[in-house]
Parts: structure tokens; sequence; C-alpha cells
């Protein structure tokens, strides 16, 4: 029955945020105006990613190719992701401080554009893998900001708890944007046919327990000795139950999605190398813990809850081990034994 084929009752992305903001009667719509420009961004990219797939196929890699005006150098698909997305957020006219990966220092919006949100994001999150088609991702986190026009390099620098939405946009397979504005996480898949995000995963909670364990093993001969404790255990169970796989793609967003969908831990430990670890707080760590908490699972940095951190630099990196509730209650008991046998 051709009714069956096409639904007719489609909840895209913006009837979803336009919901949410319908529970917040006092709202004048800025996060939504802000959200729906995020999301253009996000389909941009989108569209980026798979033709640079198609120009490596067809030899047009190189400096210019044909899709590049005459001349013009080929930009690499991350500086070009972050002109999509900085320009799109400051055209909203809702942001008046950017951070981004891709830029040493924050961008504070001119005076006559500004509103009252501040986004800190990666644009294209482990685009090392974009050659191989390894998946690959955007990451933001958006903070309500409270002097707008005065706005300070010190107000940005608060901690996750404060941020009011977060969210992730996986280029892959299919193109996944996961949300979250503070109630509950919801993903959604671009229908390319349409040009709209169309919800797919109604509000996902992670499992309490998984039987996956993601970590780069590479670094095992510098790992703390939780870590390691944490990482045997999962190999060598000892309460007779059995070992978890090991799942590792090294692309972020992919191995945090997969984590949500399916439970388990994702971990980026400190090691001799990197003591404060690899991921950045503001645009990888502060926006993954909030979808976590708020799809019921857990994110600690080895020291206490990764959203309690508060930031003294916009590109400080801190360890994350986040997912499954119990899984990662596990990796702080051994984290806690450590920090007693230190303090005794
Ligand atoms: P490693 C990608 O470069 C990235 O920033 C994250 O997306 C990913 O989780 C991590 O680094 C992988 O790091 O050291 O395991 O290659």
């Amino acid at each position: 029955h051709a009714a069956d084929t096409f639904r007719t009752d489609l909840m895209t992305i913006t009837r979803h945020v336009l919901n949410e903001q319908s529970r917040h009667p006092e709202s004048r719509g800025d996060l939504t105006i802000l959200l729906s420009h995020i999301v253009l961004g996000c389909k941009f990219v989108a569209s980026a990613v798979n033709k640079a797939g198609l120009a490596k196929l067809t030899g047009l890699a190189g400096e210019t190719n044909v899709q590049v005006p005459q001349g013009e150098e080929q930009k690499k698909l991350d500086v070009l992701s972050n002109e999509v997305f900085v320009n799109a957020l400051v055209s909203s006219g809702r942001t008046c401080v950017l951070v981004s990966e891709e830029d040493e220092k924050a961008t504070f919006v001119d005076p006559k554009l500004r509103g009252k949100y501040c986004v800190c994001f990666d644009p294209l999150d482990g685009s090392s893998n974009i050659d191989c088609g390894v998946s690959i991702g955007t990451i933001f986190g958006i903070y309500m900001i409270k002097n707008q026009d005065t706005v300070t390099l010190e107000e940005v620098l608060q901690p996750g708890k404060d941020m009011i939405a977060a969210g992730y946009c996986m280029y892959g397979s299919s193109c996944t944007l996961v949300l979250s504005t503070g109630n509950g996480v919801n993903g959604f898949t671009l229908d390319p046919s349409l040009g709209e995000f169309i919800m797919t995963h109604p509000d996902i909670k992670i499992p309490p327990k998984g039987k996956i364990y993601s970590v780069n093993e590479g670094n095992a001969k510098n790992w703390d000795t939780p870590t390691a404790k944490y990482v045997e255990k999962c190999k060598y169970p000892t309460d007779g139950s059995s070992p978890k796989s090991l799942r590792y793609i090294g692309s972020m967003v992919a191995d945090v999605h997969r984590t949500l969908l399916y439970g388990g831990i994702f971990l980026y430990p400190a090691d001799k190398k990197s003591p404060s670890g690899k991921l950045r707080v503001m645009y990888e760590v502060f926006p993954m813990s909030f979808l976590m908490e708020e799809a019921g699972g857990q994110s600690f940095t080895g020291k206490g809850r990764s959203l309690d951190l508060i930031p003294t630099d916009i590109h400080e990196r801190s360890p994350i081990f986040l997912g499954s509730s119990d899984d990662v209650e596990e990796i702080k008991a051994l984290y806690a034994e450590e920090a007693k046998k230190a303090g005794s």
C-alpha cells in the first residue's frame, strides 16, 4: 500500500526543536534559530565530505580540481568545514563568541550581529580518516552567555554542566545527527532526497552495562595503573563473565555513537606521553559527556565527573572514560583505590 511506503507525518529535526521550544513559553526561539544554522552547516559538510571522496577517486586531488574555481587552492575539508560553521553561526545572529578546534583564538562576533550563545565546536573531528572512508564528524556544545555585549574569555570558560545543548553529526554510511537540548537524546538521519534530518532514534538511552571496550591499545605501554588494570579486567575477567570485545575506530564521533547505541565504554586515558590525554575539553569531552549523561550514561576524567571540569584554556585536554553507567563505575572504583593508596 503506497501510504506504507511514504510516511506522511515526518518528525524533522526542525519540528522536534520547535516542540522542545514550546516547553519553554518564555523562549523567543533563539536556540531554535541557532540550531537551524548548525543543521545547515552539517548538511553542507555532509555534501562536501561525500564529494571529497569522489574527487580523490577521479584523481582530482591535489592543489586544485574542477570543483574549485580556477587557480584557487583546494581547501582541506576541515578548514572548509570550519569556515562554513563560523559563517553559519555568525550569520544566525544568535552567537556572541565561538570556540573552534580549528582556530587558535576564540571568535568574538561583531556586536551588531551578537546573540546570547557561545558555541564550542570541532567542525570535522577525525578528518585524518577521510581518505580511507572511515566515519568522521562535527561535535558541538552550546552555552548561554550572561552579558553578550561585554563577553570575555573568562565567561566562555564555563564548566560543562552549564552547557544547555550539545550534539554531533556523523558523516558515514548515512549522515546521523544526535542532539540533546537537556531533555533526553534524539537521533536524526539525513534524507538526501528531502534535504531534511528525520527522527530515526527517538529518546536514546545507553544500556546500563555493555560488552565492548574501546581504547587505543597501542598506548598500553604508557597507561597508568587503574587504566591498565581495567583493560586487563576487560580481557581476562575474574568474575566468570565473558571477556569484552574491543572495538576502536579511532574517530571519536564513530566510537561514541556505537557506545551510545550498543553500550560499553570508550576510553582516552592520560598516559606518560600525554598526561592530560588527547581529547579536548570544550568541544569533544564536554559535548559527548553531556549527551552520555542525558542518555543515562556517565563520563569520568580519572579524577571526577567530566562535566564538573572548569577549563582554564579553550583548547585544554582531559582524559575521558565515558559510556554505560556500570562500566564507568568500575573504572571509577579503580581510580578511587589508587587515590586511596596514594593518600595512605
Ligand atoms: P588515536 C581523531 O584524530 C581524534 O581526535 C578523535 O576523533 C579520536 O577519538 C582520537 O583522535 C584517536 O586518537 O591516538 O587513538 O589515533
